[in-house]
């Protein structure tokens, strides 16, 4: 059965999902669906792990990271990026207004600018003040499923099967300044090929980088497997190279070329939020660790 259109994302976003599904529901493109989807979460200053309301790095600044790519494999992205709310609408531009993928730090600001993008304050006094709480002790730690686990990978297939999606975070909390995790690297935290499917990732992003995790995901539905099944399979490639430790989460989420969606992570805890013709769904992904 060929389901479509449908907008997926990581976590329990339903303003984001819902804010797609509008764009898909009247014949509206994939592309469109995922940046105007995921912009929701950028804007949302509860959400502190992207975009405005952001947590900042160990400096205090808050440096945010996203990407973008389509069904003809364009893509975007701007790295550890300040000042500009939307980096997925700037990584966007990058795609289609230079002859780059990826632009990083000042290069990528002054080219949001040069865009008619806002500079706007990113830090809220809410992310602030936890900041300098953290300060205090200034260990650098991750709480499974709640602290720096709010990124938001969006992934979306329209009327005409067009696959496309869409990534943005603000990174991990208090992380060195300039750190990059996966989100915004084509390949590790997203990845289209709009004859297979599409992928994403939330969490640790270190760990996905190391195995090129939605690459590698699409990679493995193009060998048959359902998207739940390669998502499956990229958690036990990364916990085979982590022998001694499991004290970090990874969500991964697919869809494949029939609207078919699947995620699975390594503790319990991750969920994906989708949206079809039947409406919203909240699914909770299966897990590595039970
Ligand atoms: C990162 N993968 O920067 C991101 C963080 C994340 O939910 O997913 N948070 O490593």
């Amino acid at each position: 059965k060929i389901i479509r259109p449908v907008a997926v994302c990581t976590w329990n976003f339903h303003n984001a999902t819902a804010k797609a599904w509008e764009v898909l529901k009247d014949g509206g493109n994939s592309l469109d669906a995922v940046e105007q989807g995921v912009m929701v979460e950028e804007a949302n200053v509860d959400n502190q792990t992207v975009g405005k309301g952001g947590r900042p790095d160990r400096d205090g600044n808050v440096t945010l990271d996203a990407c973008i790519m389509d069904k003809d494999s364009n893509c975007g992205a701007v790295l550890c990026m300040q000042n500009i709310a939307h980096p997925v609408s700037v990584a966007r531009k990058v795609m289609e207004e230079t002859p780059h993928v990826m632009l990083a730090g000042k290069g990528a600001e002054k080219f949001a600018y040069e865009q008619g993008f806002k500079k706007e304050d990113l830090l809220t006094e809410k992310s602030k003040q936890q900041w300098l709480e953290w300060k205090k002790t200034s260990k650098y730690e991750t709480i499974i499923n709640i602290e720096n686990h709010d990124t938001i990978g969006m992934l979306a297939i329209d009327k005409n099967g067009d696959i496309a999606g869409a990534c943005t975070t603000s990174g991990m909390a208090y992380k060195f300044a300039g750190r990059v995790g996966d989100s915004p690297i084509i390949g590790a935290g997203l990845f289209i090929d709009n004859e297979i499917g599409g992928a994403t990732a939330t969490g640790v992003g270190e760990e996905v980088v190391r195995t090129v995790g939605s690459f590698l995901i699409v990679e493995l539905m193009r060998q048959g497997k359902s998207p739940e099944e390669a998502c499956k399979e990229g958690v036990r490639r990364i916990m085979e190279k982590n022998k001694d430790r499991d004290d970090f989460q990874i969500g991964f989420l697919a869809i494949n070329k029939k609207g078919e969606t699947g995620g699975y992570c390594v503790h319990p805890g991750f969920t994906y939020s989708q949206y079809t013709e039947e409406g919203q769904i909240n699914h909770p992904a299966g897990s590595f660790m039970k």
